[in-house]
């Protein structure tokens, strides 16, 4: 299972680190082959390097496109060298096998964001460098294939400890390199349907280049790995990380829900802030200054909002970041943030800090996928966005202009949270959530114990819910969840409507005196 290496073909695009392991390899007496730029590179810091046309007999020709595919390269790399016949072919046609291989790919990627021209595009489209990953790939039983850096640095550090690769390294490295030419395909067949004005979702639906592969998924059994789209809109994928440890998968999860909420609110009309924890809102508020707005959302639900995950709507300041310090927090959020709010943070060595460099677009076309057995679904982002003239006023009372901004706030909070849903909410701050029970009557006195809770804690004489709005993210099919709401101090309730029993509903609301409002707009989220 141990392969000592006699022979590296090294052909990168991306020269980062190159000398440093051309050297190392050296060193432990490899033979170094490799193509014109690299090959010239690696001769300039003065090692000894085989230019690949020595091995060919072929120069590279046609603009570099053909430059490695050749008989003596691939069956260098796919040649079974314990088997007789193929071990005859080798020495028939005078083939060296190749037992290392570090290829990374013309930069097709990076092509298509600098915003290059078709031809250009077309150009860098790489063939020779995913032939030969391909190849070493599948002969992983002998050849330990690298496609960036660090894959080489794996391979560099098993050679100083035993001089040999190891099968076990080998395949791991062969998966990672089939993940690298599929993700390569997709990003070029993903700009191709772009180039044709294809829209189709199901064109991206593999366009992801690979991020990260996690220590696990959801739970410590589970494989897992983060896929960046070709060209993905703001938000997580393109946060840059100041600190703390890796994120985990829920960390990316709950963080991309978290951005996505606070995304919601205007940054030019005010601070908000939204705490997760497990993919539902425990608290959201908007407030004069983000600190105010932390301070708020934290009042909802303090105990959950341990170990949480806090997003903001604006750049962050040193006040917010202090009061955000005071309690365990996983992850923080933000689109930017000033340099004395980053000093604070780093002294929570455990907290990840991630900057996007902006909010996603909450109104941005796009598409969602999730998977079935056997296949998966594709639908439409949710860009619902409900304003004043949007809502029917049902009930003889008219709500007032306070809580019409507090139901429009629920209602969108209540978009962001697992059905059924039920939010109550007061002057911009979320008084109590009732998520992802299996009836509407249980998300409403759950978010309504939780809002008497609340108020328990923060010493205050009456529950948050008190003079709140409620939003449900689907129609009350009975009368019961509206009186649960009604139980629990709201004054107005801003529902979809349209269900058989609306009348019975709309009855109900104004016999308690209350004001609701239909959107006619359903915000499931499951
Ligand atoms: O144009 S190619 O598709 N044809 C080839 O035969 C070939 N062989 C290696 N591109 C090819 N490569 C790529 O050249 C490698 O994947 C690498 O990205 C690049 C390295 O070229 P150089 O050593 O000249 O800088």
């Amino acid at each position: 299972d141990r392969v000592v290496p006699k022979r590296a073909l090294l052909s990168v695009s991306d020269k980062t680190g190159l000398i440093e392991a051309a050297r190392t390899l050296a060193g432990l007496g490899v033979e170094l082959v490799s193509t014109g730029g690299t090959r010239t590179a690696i001769a300039n810091a003065g090692l000894a390097v085989k230019d690949i046309s020595e091995l060919t007999g072929f120069p590279e020709m046609m603009d570099g496109r053909v430059k490695t595919l050749h008989p003596i390269v691939h069956g260098g790399l796919l040649g079974v060298r314990d088997a007789p016949e193929h071990a005859k072919a080798m020495a028939e046609h005078g083939i060296g096998g190749i037992d290392i291989v570090y290829v990374n790919l013309y930069p097709f990627e990076q092509t298509v964001a600098s915003g290059a021209g078709y031809e250009t595009c077309i150009e860098n489209i790489d063939i020779g460098g995913p032939a030969m990953i391909r190849s070493a790939a599948k002969n992983h039983g002998y050849v330990a294939v690298c496609t960036e850096l660090a894959d080489l640095e794996e391979v560099l550090a098993e050679l100083k400890e035993g001089g040999a690769t190891t099968l076990s390294l080998r395949k791991t490295l062969a998966a990672r390199a089939y993940a690298r030419t599929a993700a390569y395909d997709a990003a070029i067949s993903s700009w191709f349907a772009g180039a044709l004005g294809e829209t189709a979702p199901g064109r991206r639906a593999f366009a992801g280049e690979l991020v990260q592969t996690m220590r696990y998924g959801e739970n410590p059994h589970q494989a897992a790995a983060f896929y960046r789209e070709a060209n993905p809109r703001t938000g997580l994928a393109t946060a840059r990380q100041l600190q703390g440890k890796e994120l985990s998968y829920n960390n990316i999860a709950d963080t991309d829900a978290a951005l996505e909420l606070v995304s919601e609110f205007d940054p030019a009309a005010g601070a908000a802030v939204a705490i997760i924890k497990h993919a539902n809102p425990c608290g959201v508020a908007l407030g004069s200054d983000l600190s105010d707005a932390y301070r708020r959302a934290l009042q909802c639900d303090p105990v959950s909002a341990f170990g949480g995950i806090v997003a903001v709507n604006r750049r962050l300041d040193a006040a917010a970041a202090r009061e955000i310090v005071k309690i365990f927090t996983e992850v923080v959020v933000c689109p930017e943030a000033d340099e004395d709010a980053i000093a604070v943070f780093a002294k929570k060595k455990d907290l990840r800090l991630l900057i996007t460099g902006g909010l996603p677009n909450p109104r941005e076309a796009g598409v969602l996928f999730k998977q079935v057995s056997g296949g998966f679904l594709v639908q439409g982002r949710d860009t619902a966005h409900i304003t004043p003239a949007d809502l029917k006023i049902v009930t003889k009372r008219q709500p007032t202009e306070a809580e019409v901004r507090d139901m429009l706030f629920a209602f969108t909070v209540a978009k962001h949270v697992k059905s059924n849903a039920i939010v109550y909410a007061r002057d911009g701050q979320t008084a109590g959530i009732g998520a992802g029970q299996m009836n509407r009557k249980d998300s409403a006195r759950i978010a309504a114990i939780r809002a008497a809770e609340a108020a328990e804690q923060a010493g205050l004489p009456e529950s948050l819910a008190k003079g709140s709005a409620c939003a449900s993210d689907a129609f009350f099919p009975f009368a019961d969840g509206l009186l649960q709401a009604v139980e629990a101090g709201a004054t107005a309730v801003i529902q979809p409507g349209g269900s058989i029993r609306d009348q019975e509903v709309i009855d109900a609301a104004d016999q308690a005196g209350i004001a609701m409002a239909f959107t006619g707009v359903r915000v499931f989220r499951h």
